[in-house]
């Protein structure tokens, strides 16, 4: 199968999947408590990743699959093909809001990003795309993102991070236009990547950022660790995303 194949494949389960989190916005939901009261996971969260797993497992047994609720593999190793799925990004947004959160996926080879899609479920907006074959925003192709300076854009911050000035958050933040904080990685990203924004700056799982890194590395924006680590996929790190112009006046400020 080819990519541009195997991607059409994958769209199709995309939209079932907001299809499904949709109608399961109609009945009550069961929300509970992961290691506080705004880490959340609900049914829908636990059941859009069996979804997706599913649907791997038929269509690709010999793949590894990395999902936040758990359902897949314990992955350590990312030798051959594995997928990541963050099925409900923004679940605190999701049960207070109904509103402001994506499903996402990624399919990884070898430690490198393949493939990767980011869908706002309530505004039908997919982000999609893959290595050398380009990102879409539903149908359109994004061909050049604005380079946009620090001082003359939004910029997008993680709440905590904002609060407590991790790594110069609030320095950073006042030299740009405005903060924005959605409370959903997808979003933040997605908006860097539709040029209406900087940069995004969160404290980010694997499966948070994994997508965007696809999209991103395709487009020529920047992705890295503001620890100086490399980017791996096994922890949680903090993560500076930005357009090559705030990107260059964010890491002198570090230095
Ligand atoms: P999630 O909703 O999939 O957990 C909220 O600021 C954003 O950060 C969301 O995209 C959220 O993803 C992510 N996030 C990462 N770690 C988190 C945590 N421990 N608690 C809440 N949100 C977290
Ligand atoms: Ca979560
Ligand atoms: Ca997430
Ligand atoms: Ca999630």
């Amino acid at each position: 199968m080819s990519q541009q194949q195997m991607v059409e494949e994958i769209k199709g389960w995309v939209y079932e999947a907001g299809e499904n989190i949709k109608r399961k916005l109609q009945s009550p939901l069961i929300v509970e408590e992961k290691t506080n009261k705004s880490d959340l996971v609900t049914n829908v969260d636990k059941e859009t990743e069996a979804f997706f797993i599913d649907k791997i497992r038929h269509h690709y047994p010999d793949d590894q699959i990395l999902g936040e609720e758990g359902l897949g593999d314990h992955v350590t190793d990312f030798s051959g093909r594995v997928w990541i799925i963050d099925p409900i990004d923004g679940t605190l947004n999701f049960v207070k809001q109904q509103d402001n959160f994506c499903t996402m996926l990624a399919v990884y080879e070898e430690g490198i990003g393949q493939m990767a899609f980011i869908y706002e479920v309530m505004r039908d907006e997919l982000l999609w795309g893959g290595k050398g074959m380009g990102v879409y925003l539903n149908e359109q192709v994004i061909k050049d993102v604005p380079n946009i300076t620090l001082e003359k854009g939004l910029i997008s911050v993680n709440t905590h991070m904002f609060l407590n000035n991790t790594y110069e958050t609030q320095t950073v933040a006042m030299k740009s236009i405005g903060v924005r904080m959605i409370g959903c990685a997808g979003i933040g990203f997605k908006e860097l990547i539709k040029g209406n924004q900087n940069a995004y700056i969160s404290n980010l799982q694997p499966w948070d950022y994994a997508p965007a890194k696809v999209l991103m590395e395709e487009l020529g924006l920047k992705m890295i660790a503001l620890n100086g680590e490399p980017l791996d996929l096994r922890q949680k790190v903090p993560i500076l995303g930005a357009t090559p112009a705030a990107f260059a006046e964010i890491q002198t400020r570090q230095n």
